[in-house]
C-alpha cells in the first residue's frame, strides 16, 4: 500500500477507536434509556450496590465466600430440598405460594440457596452428563450462579412429581407463576427468547426476586435482568446528575 493510502487508512482507524458515542450502536439498555427515561419511582440506592438488584452471572461472579443472610421459608417443598432463601425473598415466597394456594395451586419449592461448593458438584456433574457446551446451557459455574445470591427459587408442582422441566410453563402452576410471581417480588430470569443474553436455555421453574417494585417495572419493560440492570445505572446517572445551573 503507497504510504499516503496507508496514512489515511490510519486516521480513519484512530478516528474510530475514539468515535464519540452518536456513531457507536446505542445498546439495548441506552434504547430502552431512551424510550423511558423516566422509571416511575425514585431509586433510593445505587443499583450497582443494592444488594436486592444483584446481577449475577458468568460476567458477574460472587467470590466463593459469599453467603447472604438466610432463613427457611415455610412452604411446601420437595422431600430433602434445601430452600433456604433471604429473609426478604422468604417472606415473598410465602406470600406466593399461600396466594396460589388460594387458586387450587400446589406449587412446591425445589432449589433455593446453593453455596459456591454446591453448584461446583451440580455444574461438574452437568458437564459429565450432558458435556460441556450442553451444560452451560443449563447450569452455571461455581460463583456465577444466582442461587448464590439467596435470592433464587427453583419451583415445580406435584403434578410434576416435582421435576424441574420446561413441561412446568405448559402446566396451570407454571403459567400462574409467570403471570403472578412479579406481584411478589419475583420475575422469571431465564426466558427461552433471551437466550442470547442470559446464556441459558428457557428454565420456567427459576424465580429470582428483585422487590415488587423493580419486578413491576421490569415486567413493564418486557426485557432481561442484564437489560434492566444497565438501564437502571443510567436512571440513577439521570436521578444524580447535578441540576443545570441558570
Ligand atoms: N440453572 C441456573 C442457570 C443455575 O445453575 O444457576
Ligand atoms: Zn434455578
Amino acid at each position: 500500500m503507497q504510504p499516503k493510502r496507508f496514512c489515511s487508512l490510519l486516521i480513519c482507524l484512530c478516528l474510530l477507536a475514539g468515535a464519540p458515542a452518536a456513531l457507536a450502536k446505542p445498546t439495548h439498555a441506552e434504547a430502552l434509556f431512551a424510550a423511558h427515561p423516566e422509571l416511575g419511582f425514585p431509586l433510593t440506592q445505587d443499583p450497582q450496590t443494592d444488594p436486592l438488584l444483584m446481577l449475577v452471572n458468568r460476567q458477574h461472579r460472587l467470590d466463593a465466600r459469599f453467603k447472604p443472610e438466610l432463613v427457611t421459608p415455610k412452604v411446601a417443598k420437595k422431600r430433602g430440598a434445601d430452600i433456604d432463601l433471604h429473609p426478604e425473598a422468604a417472606r415473598a415466597l410465602e406470600r406466593l405460594f399461600d396466594a396460589a394456594k388460594a387458586e387450587g395451586l400446589s406449587l412446591s419449592a425445589i432449589s433455593g440457596y446453593r453455596s459456591y461448593g454446591t453448584q461446583r458438584t451440580i455444574y461438574e456433574r452437568s458437564v459429565e452428563r450432558n458435556g460441556q457446551a450442553r451444560a452451560d446451557r443449563m447450569s452455571a459455574p461455581p460463583g456465577a450462579s444466582e442461587h448464590q445470591t439467596g435470592l433464587a427459587m427453583d419451583v415445580s408442582c406435584k403434578s410434576l412429581d416435582h421435576e424441574l422441566t420446561s413441561a412446568f410453563s405448559r402446566k396451570p402452576e407454571g403459567k400462574w407463576v409467570a403471570a403472578h410471581c412479579s406481584e411478589y417480588g419475583f420475575i422469571l430470569r431465564y426466558r427461552k427468547e433471551w437466550q442470547d443474553i442470559t446464556g441459558y436455555q428457557g428454565e420456567p421453574w427459576h424465580i429470582r426476586y428483585i422487590g415488587p417494585q423493580h419486578a413491576a417495572a421490569i415486567t413493564a419493560l418486557d426485557v432481561p435482568f442484564e437489560t434492566y440492570h444497565a438501564y437502571l445505572a443510567l436512571v440513577w446517572q439521570q436521578q444524580n446528575e447535578a441540576p443545570a445551573v441558570p
